[in-house]
């Protein structure tokens, strides 16, 4: 009997066409205990500047400053500035892992080479990427596409943008693309430049800024490299050390009715938690706005007690499966792409209610680790 993504070997005799692959994502399937997910380590960082140029430093990073606890409540405008002081990123760049590989590269013979098999050994990803598979079992809306490919031992994975979520994007109405930039906004009110100071509205929004922490971890057997956007480090907290300093900021709406708020716990808390806690980025501090997009009350969630709001709810989430199911997924992939080639790429999709399914492809357009990387790593 086969294990679910296990490949069925060819035997002498055995005519029978190669079943395909495939993983299924029902949650009964990965409950049973959390399995071990090593304390994530920062290895290092960089910034993407307001043209979205890469610097292997942290001039991106700002500082929580979040308003005076004076009894006052917050007055946040988020929609002030929109959409004349609003700079989008170009979404129709797709840089896939581009950045992080850059930060690769420059720290070849850097600490964690020092054996060059445990790079050989892990899977390079965004957090981003994770964070959709943990929250899988769980999504009945959007699905997903990760390409993947294994060169010199270590299996990269990246996003492709679905059909679905093209058309989307394309198709953005408008109040949903002011929504996006209220989020960003909530950022501008709560960070500063530099320590110990207020923050500055009246600037522009410039979604191309960006401070991206690059972690170590590991999921049971799977070592983990990846990298993900930081909005801002606390000053002020007792262990300034990364990634125990930094905070993650969300906006969402104000809820008045225990059946809201429990609709916010089953939904938006899993993708906040999944986001966060892969890193271990310790708080997560929510804006909540009103009908006219004003934020005047602010929240500080856990990560590690976030899951406490729906422990007693049956049709809930649980971080077991989401860790277990990421942990099935990434074996399924390790096991799917044996071949090291870096023109060579397994496309994995889901969509919800389905099970993840694979196929293959070379070259262009699914190829993704770009020759100045394959050039400069082979040799
Ligand atoms: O090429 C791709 N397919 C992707 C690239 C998918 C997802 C992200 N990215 C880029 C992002 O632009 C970012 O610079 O990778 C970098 C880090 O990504 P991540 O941290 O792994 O991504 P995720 O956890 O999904 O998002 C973190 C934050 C978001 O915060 P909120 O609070 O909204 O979850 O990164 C920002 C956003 O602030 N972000 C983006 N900013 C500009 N364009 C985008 C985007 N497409 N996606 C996320
Ligand atoms: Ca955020």
């Amino acid at each position: 009997k086969r294990e679910a993504g296990e490949i069925e070997v060819a035997e002498p005799g055995n005519k029978l066409p190669r079943p395909a692959p495939s993983l299924p994502t029902d949650p009964a399937l990965y409950s049973g205990p959390f399995p071990y997910y090593r304390r994530p380590s920062e290895l290092g960082c960089f910034s993407l500047d307001a043209q979205r140029q890469y610097h292997g430093d942290a001039r991106a990073l700002r500082y929580y400053s979040p308003p005076p606890t004076n009894g006052q409540s917050p007055n946040f405008d988020l929609r002030d500035g929109y959409p004349d002081r609003y700079q989008p990123r170009d979404e129709e760049v797709q840089e896939r892992l581009d950045h992080l590989l850059r930060w690769l590269l420059a720290h070849r013979g850097h600490r964690l080479h020092y054996c060059k098999c445990w790079l050989a050994g892990a899977i390079v990803t965004w957090r981003g990427h994770l964070t959709k598979l943990l929250t899988t079992p769980y999504e009945r809306q959007e699905g997903w596409q990760l390409a993947a490919s294994r060169f010199q031992g270590t299996l990269y994975l990246s996003e492709v943008e679905t059909p679905a979520a093209r058309v989307q994007r394309l198709t953005r109405p408008p109040l949903l693309r002011e929504l996006m930039y209220m989020g960003y906004k909530f950022e501008q009110y709560m960070c500063a430049d530099k320590p110990g100071v207020s923050p500055d509205p009246s600037g522009e929004v410039n979604t191309n800024v960006a401070f991206c922490s690059v972690l170590r971890s590991r999921l049971g057997n799977h070592p983990l490299l990846f990298s993900g956007e930081v909005d801002c480090t606390n000053p002020q907290v007792p262990s300034t050390q990364p990634p125990t300093c930094y905070v993650e900021l969300k906006t969402s709406k104000e809820m008045h009715s225990p059946g809201q708020w429990k609709s916010f716990y089953r939904h938006k808390l899993l993708k906040w938690w999944a986001q966060s806690f892969l890193p271990g980025v310790p708080n997560v501090v929510a804006g909540f706005r009103n009908p006219e997009g004003f934020v005047c009350s602010l929240k500080t969630f856990r990560t590690m007690e976030m899951f406490e709001y729906v422990r007693n709810d049956r049709d809930s989430w649980n971080p077991s499966v989401c860790m277990n199911f990421c942990a099935a997924f990434l074996s399924f992939a390790q096991n799917t792409v044996v071949e090291d080639d870096p023109r060579l790429v397994y496309l994995f999709s889901w969509e919800p209610g389905g099970p993840v399914t694979v196929s293959e492809h070379r070259d262009a357009p699914h190829a993704f680790l770009p020759p100045w990387y394959v050039e400069a790593v082979t040799q």
